[in-house]
């Protein structure tokens, strides 16, 4: 009779989500990666306090509901790390990640915000804290779509897309996917947050570079319904919209990983 005791579940540590939990070695990730970035990639920023800026990130969610994640949490996080992009020189994307950042790595003096330091180090990573607890839980974070869309990686995305956008000046580049029907998606970071947190007064110009993958087929995407939405909000907001279709030193990249293609092949 006293056997069935051992086959008891633990009670779960934290509250169960419908995500991936935070990723493992979360903390020291963030902090090799504020190292690499200061000392390293931008070494005109090795006077940062690392060790500062990785106490306010997590300070920002462990101990909190992750589904009732502000702004306000990540404010301490945000006054540690102003960093500025110079004019014309920020590039946003949207369904284009690879490709922005390839490129941002070949032109070095373009930035998307994973080329800023807190970019760099949240770049691709998982968080979540529980109200009940002092520690990350690596089991599980909320889903966006099936748990809460204010969960603190949500969040932070929020928090810092907007500063970004806020920051930039003179004309600014997106980079977006000619080959999915939502080319300009509203919905997006880009579409809700980015777009109407630029600055007509010092935001002049946006070009949108939409670029389709190489194997599908080229398509008028700077025409789509889409597109022309992006066209249409930017006229509201006073800021010049340009359009470019497979905008060529970004399809030289493209080309780099499918050389033998006939769009990529000099047509003598
Ligand atoms: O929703 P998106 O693209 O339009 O977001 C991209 C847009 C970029 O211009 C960035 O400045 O918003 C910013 N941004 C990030 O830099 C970023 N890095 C990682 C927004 N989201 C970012 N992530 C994660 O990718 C985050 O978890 C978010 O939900 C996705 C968004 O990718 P998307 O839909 O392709």
């Amino acid at each position: 009779v006293s056997v069935g005791i051992l086959m008891w579940r633990q009670p779960p540590k934290h509250k169960e989500w419908k995500g991936p939990g935070t990723t493992a070695h979360f903390y020291e990730i963030l902090l090799g990666r504020c190292y690499t970035y200061t000392q390293i990639v931008r070494p005109e920023l090795r006077h940062t306090d690392c060790q500062k800026i990785g106490k306010a990130f997590t300070s920002a969610f462990l101990s909190k509901d992750p589904c009732g994640s502000t702004e306000q949490d990540y404010r301490p996080l945000m006054e540690l790390t102003t960093q500025t992009v110079p004019c014309d020189k920020t590039l946003f994307w949207s369904k284009s990640s690879e490709l922005a950042h390839d490129y941002t790595w070949v032109q070095r003096d373009m930035y998307t915000l994973e080329d800023t330091l807190l970019g760099y180090m949240a770049d691709g990573l998982k968080w979540c804290g529980d109200a009940g607890s002092s520690e990350m839980n690596y089991q599980s974070c909320p889903h966006w779509r099936e748990d809460c869309s204010n969960n603190s990686v949500s969040v932070f995305w929020n928090t810092v897309s907007k500063r970004f956008a806020e920051d930039a000046c003179g004309v600014v580049h997106v980079v977006l996917n000619g080959s999915i029907s939502n080319t300009f998606d509203e919905k997006s970071t880009f579409g809700r947050v980015e777009v109407f947190n630029l600055h007509p007064e010092k935001v002049h110009t946006l070009k949108a570079w939409v670029m389709n993958n190489i194997e599908s087929v080229p398509s008028d995407s700077c025409s789509s319904s889409s597109v022309n939405n992006l066209k249409q909000i930017l006229k509201t907001r006073n800021i010049t919209f340009v359009c470019q279709n497979n905008y060529r030193p970004v399809r030289l990249i493209q080309c780099v990983k499918n050389p033998e293609h006939s769009s990529c092949r000099y047509n003598l």
